[in-house]
Order: structure tokens, then C-alpha cells, then sequence
């Protein structure tokens, strides 16, 4: 039980909601993992690999014995903070443009927070002992998930699949992580500062971490078998988002047509999903989605590069060396741009 490198202390003993309603199998397996103090919940647990919170492990175990998998299943796949938000408006646009078309003013995104409408396995689907009926949804279903490549489950491995992995530079992950993390602790417990939060994001100690793991599981298996998954970046999706979307749709089988693309579709659905766009909706600066939590908080500012202006030349020195060092060798490589403060 336990692991040596903590310290039993009361300011971090785990608050009895955070075990509250979980499973017998699940509170069993969480005592045999290591653990470290968390960003949000007391501790994060090990398991199969990665960094977790003991209600994420129950859920993600309940996922993995229950979800049957479609060949038409179309599972959008990130790290935190790396473009979720954008990635499942972009994805429910393109998917959905023939039920409703992109300029339609009762268009379903202008309504809901994209986390309403494309679910999470772990957040919804299989939260709280869970397990829907998900034969009844209509296909092609869109999920999504945190969860790495390797714990997915058998189901989807011998599936005709197809994954979309957006990734982006752990330098702007950590940033949009730490003040996520602030704004959902502001109640409960002081924020974290910048450098301990540094420390436990370069040791690995993250949710879905360690990030390198994360980010090298898709990104092989989108080595491996890219007709299976497409790996994209945030910062190419910001540099360049109607080529994005373009590629996007041929690999969800889903091409724009010519007339489509005469027609601007592309131009529209990147405007519709944009940040600008959904920031600025009802839903989105008053609504609550994700565990009861404010979605006006998943829209930060949406740029590439914000790190520089929270992070010392020595933490970026630190964070490029671990990224160089983990994912250099695998040709996964991050610009840093060069106006370090
Ligand atoms: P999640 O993992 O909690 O769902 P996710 O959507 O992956 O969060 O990440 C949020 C980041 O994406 C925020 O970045 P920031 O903190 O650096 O600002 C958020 O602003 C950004 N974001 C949300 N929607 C969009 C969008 N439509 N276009 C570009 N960036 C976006």
C-alpha cells in the first residue's frame, strides 16, 4: 500500500469523495499502485502505465470490459489541454454537414459545448458504474478519450478503427494544464504554483501521463498503420486549418465534394469551430459540461506559444531536453521559438 516517496500528510490525505462510489475491484487495484500527489485530486494513481485519479481508473476499467467497438467507430484521442475541445467540433461538423448543414443557425455546436456532443468513454459513457447501450446510436459514432493507445480497449485493437490523435508542444500543454487545473481547485484547495506543478509535468506525473508515452503510442501506431490513425498537431491545425480539415474529412472516408468546396464548406466549418466562434457563444460562456464544470474555462486564449510567458529560460531548457531526450529519436519534434524571456 502506498509508496515510499510520499509522505502520509493531512493537508493531502485523500478527501473521502474522491473514493466515494467506486468500485470495489477498482479501490482494491488503486492500493496496490504507486502514487503521487495529484494536480487535482489528492493522489494519482499508476495504472497499466499512466497516471490516473481512482474515479478515472473506474470508469476506464468499466470501458475496457463493456465497450464493443464498430468498424465505423471514429475515437478522437488526446493528452489534456492539447485541442480536444476543437478537435471533436471539427470532427462533429465534418461528420454531421448532410444531417446539418455548417450554416444552419440551429446547427447543434452554436447550442452545445463539443463535449456534449462528441462523449468521452471515460468522462460520460463510462463514468459512475455506467454502461450504456451504445448499439442503439446511430452510425458512424464519434467518441472520444484521454486514455493512451496501449490501454484501449481489445475491442477497438481488432476493429476496423480509426483514430484521430491531436497532439501539441508539451510547453503550451503544461501552461493550458496549469491554469486548468487552478480554476477547477479555486474552491477546494490553493493553486498550485508554477515550478511544483513544473516538476511533477517533467516527472511524468500528469493525467494519461507521462506525455511523452502518451504522444509516442499514437504516434507509432499512426507510423504503423496510417490509414488507421492520423496524428496531427495543434500548431499545424492553427498554421494551416482549412488543409486540416480537408485532410481530415478523406480520412474519415468523407471527402468534400468539388461543389463543397466551391461552396466554402471548408471556410465555414473552420470558422463555426473556431475559437473565436465558440468562445464567444451562450453555451460556451455559461454552460456547464464536463463534471458539472464551466465550459467558459475551455477557452483560454487558443494560441500557440503562450509558455513564454510563464516559463524561466532554465524550465524551458529542462522541458525541450525531455522532449528532445523521449521523443527526438522517433522524429516527434516541437518547435520552441526563440523569444525565450
Ligand atoms: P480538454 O482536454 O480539457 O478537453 P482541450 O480542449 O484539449 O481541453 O484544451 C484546451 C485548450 O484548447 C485551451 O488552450 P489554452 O489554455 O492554451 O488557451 C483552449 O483555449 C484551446 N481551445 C479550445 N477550443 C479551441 C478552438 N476551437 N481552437 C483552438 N484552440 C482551442
Amino acid at each position: 500500500m502506498g509508496s515510499p516517496q510520499i509522505t502520509e500528510n493531512p493537508t493531502i490525505a485523500v478527501d473521502e469523495d474522491e473514493e466515494n462510489g467506486i468500485s470495489a475491484e477498482c479501490k482494491e487495484l488503486i492500493h496496490g499502485c504507486r502514487k503521487e500527489k495529484g494536480w487535482r485530486t489528492s493522489f494519482l494513481y499508476e495504472f497499466q502505465g499512466f497516471w490516473c485519479q481512482p474515479k478515472e481508473i473506474d470508469a476506464i476499467l468499466s470501458f475496457q470490459k463493456h465497450y464493443l467497438a464498430r468498424d465505423s467507430d471514429v475515437i478522437l484521442a488526446t493528452i489534456p489541454k492539447s485541442g480536444t475541445t476543437w478537435i471533436k467540433s471539427l470532427t462533429f461538423a465534418i461528420m454531421n454537414r448532410n444531417n446539418v448543414p455548417v450554416s444552419d443557425g440551429n446547427h447543434p455546436l452554436l447550442a452545445s459545448n463539443p463535449h456534449d456532443l462528441v462523449p468521452f468513454f471515460e468522462y460520460k459513457l463510462y463514468a459512475n458504474n455506467q454502461n450504456p447501450n451504445l448499439s442503439i446510436l446511430p452510425k458512424p459514432r464519434i467518441f472520444a478519450t484521454h486514455i493512451p493507445f496501449s490501454s484501449l480497449s481489445e475491442s477497438i485493437k481488432s476493429s476496423d478503427y480509426r483514430i484521430v490523435y491531436v497532439c501539441r508542444n508539451p510547453l503550451d500543454t503544461f501552461i493550458s494544464s496549469w491554469h486548468y487545473i487552478n480554476q477547477l481547485r479555486r474552491e477546494s484547495r490553493p493553486p498550485i504554483p508554477v515550478e511544483e506543478a513544473f516538476d511533477m509535468y517533467c516527472k511524468g506525473v500528469i493525467g494519461y501521463g507521462p506525455f511523452w508515452e502518451h504522444m509516442l503510442g499514437y504516434w507509432k501506431e499512426s507510423q504503423e498503420r496510417p490509414s488507421k490513425v492520423l496524428f496531427m498537431t495543434y500548431e499545424d491545425m492553427k498554421e494551416d486549418a482549412m488543409s486540416h480539415v480537408k485532410m481530415l474529412a478523406n480520412f474519415l472516408g468523407l471527402p468534400f465534394s468539388v461543389e463543397e468546396e466551391k461552396q466554402g464548406l471548408i471556410e465555414e466549418i473552420v470558422k463555426l469551430c473556431s475559437f473565436k466562434k465558440l468562445k464567444d457563444l451562450e453555451v460556451n460562456q455559461n454552460g456547464k459540461s464536463i463534471k458539472n464544470f464551466e465550459n467558459k474555462h475551455l477557452f483560454r486564449k487558443g494560441e500557440v506559444g503562450d509558455w513564454v510567458n510563464y516559463l524561466s529560460p532554465s524550465m524551458v531548457h529542462q522541458l525541450s531536453k525531455i522532449m528532445d531526450e523521449k521523443l527526438g529519436d522517433f522524429g516527434l519534434k516541437f518547435k520552441v521559438c526563440s523569444t525565450v524571456p
